[in-house]
């Protein structure tokens, strides 16, 4: 039977998926780097460094370890310029009501976000004391779609990961969170998240009920 949910933070909780863009979108201009929706799409759930290695296949030479260290260092002070002004306004529709429901049904919750940043945003957003572990992303080597980051999550709970269900808004975060032998919410539009065992076009359409039944296909 289910007894955790494990959820990502950009694009599931907080709106701050469009602000990753915008950043990222920056910093391609400005260094004359092609940019498109796919694009934008690709660098969704992977990791600061792991994204600019994306961007910059568009470019048309190498990069020194040192200007790469630079370039995120750039596109991390456009995002914190946003993020600094978040409150609880940035959660999306649904999302604080999600978390709460999954506490009250006597489950774990988890957090298992690819972002630094996500302390700082819990905080700012007055959710951080709703989650009974925090994935520190630091301490992750391998970005998603490797199962790192949510097998990390689900040792921090102490539930098995076949007893977990991941809630994740990119293609890659759902690879990982099959990888790690758990069930899959996608969250956005299903013709990005066709992997998933369910998509819902937000938190607003999350009903924990619906997965608590051992007899769920999805669940293992
Ligand atoms: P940071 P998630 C991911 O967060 C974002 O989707 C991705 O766009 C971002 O590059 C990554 O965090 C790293 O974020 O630069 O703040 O460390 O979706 O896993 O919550
Ligand atoms: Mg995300």
């Amino acid at each position: 039977p289910l007894q955790a949910v494990i959820f990502d933070l950009d694009g599931v909780i907080a709106d701050t998926a469009v602000v990753h863009d915008a950043a990222w979108r920056k910093l391609a201009t400005e260094i004359g780097l092609p940019f498109d929706r796919q694009l934008g799409e690709r660098l969704k759930g992977v990791d600061r460094l792991g994204s600019l290695e994306i961007l910059l296949e568009g470019a048309g030479r190498s990069y020194s370890q040192q200007e790469k260290l630079a370039l995120s260092d750039r596109k991390n002070d456009y995002y914190r310029e946003q993020i600094e002004r978040f409150g609880p306004e940035q959660l999306l529709p649904g999302a604080h009501e999600a978390i709460a429901s999954v506490r009250a049904a006597g489950l774990k919750v988890g957090l298992a976000s690819a972002s630094r940043n996500a302390p700082l945003l819990l905080e700012r957003m007055g959710i951080a004391g709703l989650f009974d572990y925090i994935v520190d992303a630091a301490n992750i080597q391998r970005s998603k779609p490797d199962p790192e980051i949510f097998l990390a999550a689900a040792a921090g709970l102490g539930v098995p990961p076949a007893a977990c269900l991941g809630v994740e808004d990119a293609a890659a975060g759902i690879a990982s969170i099959h990888a790690a032998g758990m069930a899959a919410v996608g969250i956005g539009q299903p013709a990005a998240l066709a992997q998933a065992e369910t998509v819902l076009s937000g938190l607003d359409a999350f009903r924990i009920d619906d997965f608590i039944s051992s007899e769920e296909p999805w669940l293992a």
